[in-house]
């Protein structure tokens, strides 16, 4: 249930992707057709390429700047409209940063150092790892609360992250006595909210796997998507009649819970299907799944891909509209602190 704070503010809904590689199967059923659907509804819409969190890891410039536009053109070929929501990348709007050094006043070094993520990212060398890495969800607390967002859709993933921005605006608010900002609501529904390696079925699929063959990026064309398919490790048993005998088998559990968010069908339903049936079946049509629900995306987005100065000025204008909204959060929250205003 929604903290009752709330409903003191209006209805928003914020989320982000990193450009830090290009996006895959993962990136599109736990966020971006999502992030689709919720378009039109009580909540601004607001989506943003979070390309300032990408270079808490190196990127090479030359591919970051193509990576940002991919980005864009995955997210409009997914079905966000830059017309019914805001659409833009992250560093144009510098009220994130600025929020985020605010937020590294409130946030507690202890609350960065158990962040699994950061474990997972800095591995065994985290001394040597950026100081941004480890400030990370910081920046991304300031992304969701410099527009008050009420709600952010995410997969799993994403969920202790979301719980300390919920810490940082709780704590900012109590420390302050105010009731700034929202204690803003995960929205992580559906049957991919994690989606698995190909190649693991212990591994989230990731868009900096070093391996290829462990994710279906939206880029892949229809042989290759068919190839990673067939060679998605699996096991020798045939499928169950329910979810319930895929409890102890990842790899199979995650290819059918990909069917399902393909084909807008419950795990089960797809398994009452192919019950007593082995993967020399299941996988042809979980490609052919897969194929007719991405290609048609892949197809728009090489189109949007053809005019990047058009996509440049997609970004542009959401960007001023993200900053209309967001300054004056920026400002009211420096006051609070009592920092002088910089703007009226
Ligand atoms: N495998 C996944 N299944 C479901 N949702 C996923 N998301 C990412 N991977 C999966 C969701 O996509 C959104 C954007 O994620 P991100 O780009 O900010 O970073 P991430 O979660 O760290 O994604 P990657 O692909 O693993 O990126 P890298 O490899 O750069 O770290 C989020 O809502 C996320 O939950």
């Amino acid at each position: 249930m929604s903290d009752p704070i709330n409903a003191q503010f209006r209805p928003r809904i914020f989320s982000g992707i990193q450009p830090s590689g290009g996006l895959t199967l993962g990136n599109y059923l736990g966020a971006l057709k999502r992030f689709a659907a919720l378009q039109g509804g009580e909540a601004e819409t607001i989506y943003c390429i979070v390309d300032l969190h990408a270079i808490t890891v190196w990127q090479e410039p030359e591919q970051l700047r193509a990576r940002i536009r991919e980005a864009a053109a995955a997210f409009m070929a997914a079905g966000v409209d830059p017309a019914q929501s805001i659409l833009f990348n992250q560093s144009q709007v510098s009220a994130h940063a600025e929020m985020a050094w605010l937020f590294n006043t409130v946030a507690r070094v202890g609350w960065m150092y158990r962040m699994t993520q950061f474990k997972d990212k800095a591995g065994k060398n985290s001394e040597n790892a950026s100081l941004g890495l480890l400030a990370y969800p910081a920046l991304m607390a300031a992304d969701i609360l410099t527009y008050q967002a009420t709600a952010v859709p995410v997969g799993e993933d994403q969920k202790q992250h979301l719980e300390l921005t919920r810490d940082i605006a709780a704590k900012f608010n109590h420390d302050y006595g105010v009731t700034h900002f929202p204690i803003t609501e995960p929205l992580i529904e559906g049957v991919a909210t994690r989606v698995m390696s190909l190649r693991d079925g212990s591994r989230k699929m990731s868009k900096s796997d070093p391996s290829d063959a462990s994710r279906i990026n939206l880029t892949d064309d229809a042989d290759t998507i068919a190839t990673k398919i067939r060679k998605a490790r699996t096991d020798a048993d045939p499928l169950p009649g329910s979810m319930e005998g895929l409890k102890d088998r990842p790899e199979a559990k995650n290819l059918v819970n990909i069917y399902a968010a393909l084909a807008d069908e419950t795990p089960d339903e797809v398994l009452a299907r192919f019950e007593g049936q082995g993967f020399g079946a299941f996988k042809p049509a979980l490609a052919e799944v897969a194929v007719s629900a991405l290609s048609p995306i892949t197809a728009r987005m090489s189109d949007y891909m053809a005019d990047p100065a058009q996509i440049d000025r997609t970004l542009a204008d959401g960007a001023d509209r993200a900053a209309a909204i967001a300054l004056p959060i920026l400002e009211r929250t420096k006051e609070i602190m009592g920092l002088l205003r910089t703007r009226n």
